[in-house]
């Protein structure tokens, strides 16, 4: 194979076409893989079949960075975190390698030279979905800034089957449709069956005595099941480390029952076989609430067991003694969908390794830490002792000893409080008995961090009260953050160029530099080009609604977004009651001079969560009237596009002029999204609550539109005693609304159809939106104005994006890095080490 000179990358040694980035290397790359891999020569090529080659061009030159930095670690047996999470939301994988690798240009260039479009083959692929929302694109993020920060990673998590559902839309009702991500094949990753590991389910346990005489403990399970990992690199933006992604596909120990099979009970045989692959068949798709399900329990013991069994062939490996564990490994559990691993961890070392319970215990705490995501009575995990019993008997007997030292600990501290041993017991007794989990990973771990300041307060006051008071030295804030290489450089190119051409790119790995901006944002041929690109990304998206869902969209009026998972406490419904206020006041004066708005929403519902769906059910609603009534005259327009994922939440973010973050105030944990919006220049219109609160302390008072009641205020009002019905027969326009809404007319009539609804917020309003309502709307009132003055919001819109330098995912790792991890990055040479050929 001929050799290319490449003089683009230092240090590479091995240049032929598997590694080299030149055009003309890329190009023969490129129809080698389509005729070897794909088995086809262009004239029947799919683009498919295209994308495909290109993946494993890209691939080929993340593999000796991978294989260079796996090597490194080894041979150092470095300090490792292990990222364990039951999501894992990566979007797409080439975009985000070609912007890593920094060969996007070169790319473009070599498939345009072969008559084909770069974008057009980013479209074709078919995003990994494994995740519901905030908490599983989290965990990409940081694997991303860990990777860019040559921080040793792990992120160990399930390879689902079926990822997240892909959503339609029929009859303004969401449908659900099986998410076959993989049919067409992943060529992300690489399956390792070599490092298969073995997890039991169910049976009972045995006590026995050992040669020593000590009390020992023997499991003997109803059902093993087989682990297989597959892996996927992660490559840092313009570094060569290319850390792991490690998910877990469940198999059965032996494809056929041969007892069974001989005797002719084929159906019998393959049973086995179909009930071990359930457990990595689909993720659970709920965001914020747990059901205590069977099947998730074992998708949880599942992967925290292969998981921790990995990391512990790694530890011998490496010629690390066990009792050094923690020194190797340090473990952050992404909310409680692994904190089993607490009581599977001191099994595997107390039963299968020998050790004692003390060293144990110490181990344990040591590896463990835990990230709390939510402040959702809902959403806190517990599983009943029944379940528990049935499924781990091994680990329920754990867990009952861990309380039983943990309970004398909280003794021994409060004396003669028995009310607080119950409280904070990890077995709930008030009822039916249940396991509390997140109790367990307090328990079990040296760190427990809120991803929000506010949410780290709140979890200390109230949601975890006993537990800081009880350790205080543990618990700790992390804020969240987004990597700005996915969600700028990728997602946005027009604005990262004008960015960079002021300021150079610095900023893409130290986001604090879009400071910088600040210095131009007088600059009127600056502020001209920002507003351009602004409008130009906006057009686009109105070519894509008008090919979408066939609306016509003006251009010019605020795009008002709120792209998020559906559920009440987010309020799109306060949302709706904004779109039909103004509606209302078109319907009375339909000459009003009214700043035009396009309202557009993304998102998913729990398939079984009734009231999610039926809020997209109205917005579709009022979509369908408002569109297309003629006294509006294209002043609003209501857009819902289905089927949000990161794929599509690539193509929003940058065309936002308004970001919807209007949250209940102290229900939303941190947020994300809202990182997202304002990155990209879009103002956010929020309340006090999550990482709103520090997004406004960063970009100033004067450029954040902020309403409604604060967390205190939420509680107080509550405590007083809520009364919805007296807003509603005090506010003239809130009433019109619910009026509107009821007397049929967003639904041809049908008085029933939103009656559950109308219901809830008169009667219940959980949260509290009639309270929120007025302040909602003078202040979208102030948006439409400020808005008119183009300068003004331009200037708003650059000082938002130049003051998010904090909310980079790139100042949450380094923050985990210093405070839970004591972690320090591990550059990667190329060359070093392996190479393809000698
Ligand atoms: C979500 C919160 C969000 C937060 C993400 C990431 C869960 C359980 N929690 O507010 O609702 O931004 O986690 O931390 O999905």
């Amino acid at each position: 194979m001929q050799t290319v000179p490449n003089h683009q990358v230092d240090n590479l040694q091995i240049e032929d076409d598997r590694t080299g980035l030149s055009v003309e290397c890329l190009k023969r790359a490129f129809l080698d893989n389509l005729f070897y891999v794909q088995g086809k020569f262009p004239k029947i090529a799919t683009k498919n079949d295209y994308y495909m080659a290109l993946a494993y061009t890209v691939r080929d030159r993340l593999l000796q960075r991978w294989i260079n930095t796996a090597v490194i670690y080894t041979e150092r047996a470095s300090r490792t975190v292990s990222y364990l999470s039951a999501e894992f939301l990566m979007g797409p994988h080439l975009g985000n390698n070609l912007v890593n690798l920094g060969i996007y240009d070169q790319v473009k260039q070599a498939v345009s030279e072969l008559g084909l479009d770069l974008e057009d083959l980013l479209e074709q692929e078919e995003e990994p979905g494994l995740g519901n929302g905030g908490l599983g694109r989290l965990a990409a993020c940081y694997l991303d800034s860990m990777a860019t920060l040559e921080i040793p990673s792990l992120g160990y998590g399930i390879r689902y089957e079926f990822g997240i559902f892909d959503q339609d839309i029929r009859d303004g009702w969401q449908v659900e449709i099986t998410d076959k991500w993989l049919h067409c094949g992943n060529p992300w990753e690489i399956a390792r069956p070599e490092w298969e590991v073995y997890v039991r389910l169910g049976g009972h346990t045995e006590a026995y005595t050992d040669e020593h005489g000590r009390y020992r403990v023997r499991w003997i399970p109803f059902q093993v099941i087989k682990g297989v990992p597959h892996d996927t690199p992660i490559l840092g933006y313009k570094t060569n480390t290319a850390n792991t992604l490690r998910l877990w596909t469940a198999e059965a120990p032996e494809s056929f029952d041969f007892a069974a099979f001989n005797s002719g009970d084929y159906l019998g045989a393959v049973q086995e076989k179909m009930v071990s692959e359930n457990l990595s068949k689909v993720l659970y798709p709920n965001d914020d609430s747990s059901q205590g399900k069977r099947l998730r329990l074992a998708q949880q013991i599942f992967f925290v067991s292969c998981s921790l069994q990995d990391m512990i062939r790694i530890v011998f490996r490496q010629n690390v003694p066990l009792e050094k564990f923690h020194e190797k490994f340090v473990v952050q559990l992404n909310d409680t969908h692994p904190a089993i691993a607490v009581a599977e961890l001191m099994r595997l070392l107390i039963d299968e390794h020998d050790m004692g319970w003390d060293q144990a215990w110490q181990i344990t705490q040591k590896s463990l830490a835990y990230t709390n995501h939510t402040l959702l009575p809902e959403a806190l995990e517990r599983w009943p002792i029944s379940l528990f019993r049935e499924l781990l008997p091994r680990h329920l007997e754990i867990i009952y000893e861990i309380n039983y030292h943990f309970l004398e600990e909280v003794k021994a501290k409060f004396p003669g409080d028995s009310d607080r041993l119950r409280r904070m017991s990890l077995i709930d007794e008030s009822g039916e008995k249940y396991v509390r989990m997140a109790h367990l990973a307090c328990v079990g771990s040296h760190s427990i961090n809120g991803v929000a300041a506010l949410h780290t307060k709140l979890l200390q006051q109230d949601v975890l009260r006993d537990f800081y008071q009880m350790y205080p030295e543990k618990f700790n804030n992390k804020t969240n953050g987004v990597t700005p290489r996915r969600f700028i450089v990728l997602s946005n190119p027009r604005l990262t160029n004008l960015i960079s051409s002021k300021i150079g790119d610095n900023w893409i790995k130290h986001l604090e530099d879009l400071k910088h901006l600040e210095a131009f944002v007088d600059d009127p041929e600056f502020c001209s080009q920002w507003r351009s690109i602004k409008s130009a990304i906006k057009q686009d998206l109105v070519a894509y609604i008008a090919q979408q869902n066939g609306i016509t969209v003006n251009p010019d009026s605020i795009f008002d977004i709120q792209a998020k998972r559906f559920h009440e406490y987010k309020r799109q419904h306060l949302n709706a009651l904004h779109i039909i206020t103004l509606y209302n006041r078109i319907k009375a004066n339909p000459d009003i001079d009214i700043t035009p708005r396009t309202f557009i929403f993304g998102g998913k519902a729990a398939p079984g969560y009734y009231m999610a769906k039926l809020i997209i059910k109205l917005l579709n609603s009022i979509g369908d009237v408002v569109n297309n009534d003629p006294d509006v005259r294209d002043r609003l327009k209501v857009v819902f596009l289905k089927d949000y994922s990161v794929k599509f939440a690539q193509r929003v973010y940058p065309a936002a002029d308004l970001s919807e973050q209007i949250s209940m105030a102290g229900k939303e944990a941190s947020g994300t999204g809202n990182m997202k919006f304002a990155l990209n220049g879009a103002l956010t219109i929020g309340t006090l609550d999550g990482a709103n609160v520090e997004i406004r302390e960063e970009v100033g008072e004067d450029n954040f539109f902020i309403f409604g009641l604060t967390a205190p205020e939420v509680y107080a009002l509550k405590a007083r005693g809520y009364r919805p019905l007296d807003y509603y027969h005090s506010n003239r326009e809130l009433k019109a609304v619910i009026d509107r809404i009821a007397s049929g007319h967003f639904s041809h009539g049908d008085t029933k159809l939103f009656k559950p609804l109308l219901d809830s917020l008169l009667y219940r309003d959980e949260y509290l939106l009639f309270a929120d309502y007025q302040a909602y709307i003078d202040c979208q009132d102030r948006v439409s104005q400020v808005y008119r003055d183009r300068d003004r919001w331009t200037r708003m819109s650059i000082l938002n994006a130049a003051r998010m330098g904090k909310f980079s995912s790139d100042r949450s790792i380094r923050d985990y890095c210093q405070d839970i991890w004591n972690i320090k990055p591990v550059p990667i040479e190329l060359g070093e080490c392996i190479q393809a050929k000698e």
